[in-house]
This record gives C-alpha cells, structure tokens and sequence, in this order.
C-alpha cells in the first residue's frame, strides 16, 4: 500500500506495516455505511490495561466465573494436554488464566503467549519468566488473524491450544470458524485447543457487563478514538462521542458502539469522514452460546468435542476440542 502524503510527520514515521494496516482498516472503516472499526484495535498498552480494570469489575462476570472454572476442573481440563507439550496462547494479555492452568501442568515444555499488543506482551512475559524460571517462555507479537510463525524451537514438540476469554466470541460466527479452523493448522492434526466461550444469557445481566457503572467499558471504547488522533493523525473530540453497549438477541452478541452526539466532520490523516447526529461506529461484537451452539461451530472448523465445563449458574463455559483429520 501507499501512505498519503498529507499523513502527519508523526504518523509517517510509524513502522510498517502495522501503522499502514491501522490506517487502511480505518479508512475503509470510517468509509464504510454502516461504519465500523475491528475490535483488535482497541489493544494499544492503554487498551490492554483499561481492559485489565474490565476483568475485575463488579458486572464483568466473564472472567472471575472462566477463573472459577480453571480453579475447579484444572485437572480434568490438564489431562487432555499430551505430556511435554508447549502450550500456543492466543491472545494472552496478562496471563492471568494460564498461572492458573499451570499448577496442573507440570509437564508443560514451553510457553508461547501470541498477542496483538506487543509492550504489554513482553512486559508481561518477563513477569512470567521471573515467576517461572524453569518454563521455557517464547512471545509472540503477532495478530492472530493474520499468518504468523511459531518460534522453531518448538518443532518436534507436541502443541496444545489455550484461546481463554470468550475473545471467539470477538468475532461473527463465520470469521470464528475460520480463525479456529487456522489455529487447527497451526496446531496439527490430533491437538487439543482448551477454549472459553461465554454464554447467552438475560439481556440486562449482559448490558451491564459492557456499560458498567464506573465507566470503565466506556473509556475502553472512547480509547479506540484517541488511539486513532494519536498514531493516524487524527482530530476526533472524544466528548463528541458516547459508547453504547446493546444486546442484539436476534445474532446473540452484544454489540459495542461509539454514537455521534453531533452531526460532525472528523478527519483522520487527512481524509474527511461526516457523521450525522446519533450515527454510530460499530467496534465490537461478543458473540454468546449455548454450549451446543459452540460445539456446532467448532465442528464446522474441524474441531470435535471431548468434554465441557460450566459453572453452577451456567454463565460461561470451557471447552476442550480435539483437532480432526
Ligand atoms: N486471554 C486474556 C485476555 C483476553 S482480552 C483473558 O482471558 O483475560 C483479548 C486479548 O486478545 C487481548 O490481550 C488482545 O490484545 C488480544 N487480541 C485481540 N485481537 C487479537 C488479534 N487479532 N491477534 C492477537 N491478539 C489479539
Ligand atoms: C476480550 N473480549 C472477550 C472482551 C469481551 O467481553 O468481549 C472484550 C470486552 N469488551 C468490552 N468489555 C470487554
């Protein structure tokens, strides 16, 4: 691709590819009717550390009840991990799921945590290596939609998938099948791939997850906007957003979005984007499932069921899979 020239300095001087990638994705974005931008922009080090204020809220449930499980069923969940297997995290963020897993796992070769927000990878990595000095531990800063190369020190060792966090559910059905089906290859024939999914449930416990009181979603969301003035060049007034977070029952997701509260012009490296009052930017999806609903779409990506797990109240579900053929 070709970066305009109208770019600021600042922003031209960003590497490559990833600060084109940002800006195509934007552009085409902000461009299109309805307008939306990709979740896994949200990840910039701030990104990840509004998130980490996210999982300890009182209304996000999603990880405290994925921990309860981990905790629970640790050795059911670790005995479908051949031993000696180096262990493939997709989006790992602050590891917080896999201190839990490892307890269980003392056979574990290697460690690769693979995730889109690289600072906050490494930092965490190194924190992980000073409480773990024997694990082998290799990051990965690479966007897991996108091919990518696992590190060649783990060729000949047998590899096991952890995707935690209901991030599937990040993305529509379609596209999750495909990224399961590419971690399939990545993993190979006979992996196992452990994977939390949250699940459909009452619209209001659900709207609360993703517009809590404190507002610490909604800064999360407006982040995207001032990651964009920062790294595109561009001129966003974040107060002349707000976030809303819906529950769209008839796709099971809730949908996440930035609305105009004006009728406005915003630029973002030169080019002119109108928004009329009350139009919103689409950021994200969390899609939720019947345990059922799960497995239906792992087998579409090649994926058989050998077990799940849930707790008492049924929020939030583990499972392991099996890579077919
Ligand atoms: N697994 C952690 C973090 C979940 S948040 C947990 O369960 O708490 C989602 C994580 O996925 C973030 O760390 C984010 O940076 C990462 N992520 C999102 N999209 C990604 C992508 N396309 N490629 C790689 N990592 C991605
Ligand atoms: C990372 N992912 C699974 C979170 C979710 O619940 O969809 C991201 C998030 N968005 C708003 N709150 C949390």
């Amino acid at each position: 691709m070709t970066i305009d020239p109208r770019l600021s300095a600042d922003a031209r001087t960003l590497p490559l590819p990833e600060n084109g990638l940002f800006l195509t994705d934007v552009w085409d974005g902000l461009g299109a009717t309805p307008k939306t931008l990709s979740a896994k922009y949200f990840y910039d080090a701030a990104g990840s550390a509004l998130f980490e204020k996210i999982t300890v809220l009182p209304e996000y449930y999603p990880t405290r009840t994925e921990l309860r499980i981990l905790d629970e069923r640790g050795p059911e969940i670790a005995a479908h991990l051949p031993e000696g297997a180096a262990l493939v995290e997709f989006g790992s963020g602050s590891t917080v799921k896999l201190r839990r897993l490892l307890r269980h796992l003392p056979g574990l070769s290697a460690y690769v945590p693979v995730d889109v927000s690289a600072e906050f990878l490494h930092e965490q990595a190194e924190v992980l290596k000073g409480d773990f000095p024997d694990l082998p531990i290799e990051p990965v800063a690479a966007d897991f939609t996108r091919p990518f190369a696992l590190p060649s020190s783990l060729s000949g060792r047998p590899l096991a998938g952890f995707f935690p966090g209901s991030t599937i559910g990040n993305f529509e059905p379609a596209e999750a099948a495909r990224l399961l089906d590419g971690f399939g290859r990545i993993l190979g024939e006979g992996a196992t791939l452990i994977v939390g999914v949250d699940l459909v449930k009452d619209r209001d416990v659900l709207e609360a997850a993703y517009d809590d009181a404190a507002r610490v979603t909604a800064a999360f969301n407006l982040n995207l906007l001032h990651r964009i003035n920062r790294e595109l060049a561009g001129d966003i007034d974040l107060d002349s957003f707000m976030h809303r977070a819906v529950f769209n029952e008839a796709e099971s997701r809730i949908e996440m979005h930035l609305v105009s509260r004006v009728a406005q012009t915003v630029h973002v490296a030169g080019r002119a984007f109108a928004f009329t009052q009350g139009e919103s930017i689409h950021t994200e999806n969390s899609c939720k499932y019947t345990i059922a609903s799960f497995r239906a779409l792992a087998a579409r990506a090649g994926w058989s069921a050998l077990d799940a797990w849930t707790d008492s109240e049924g929020l939030f579900s583990v499972h392991a899979l099996r890579r077919m053929g």
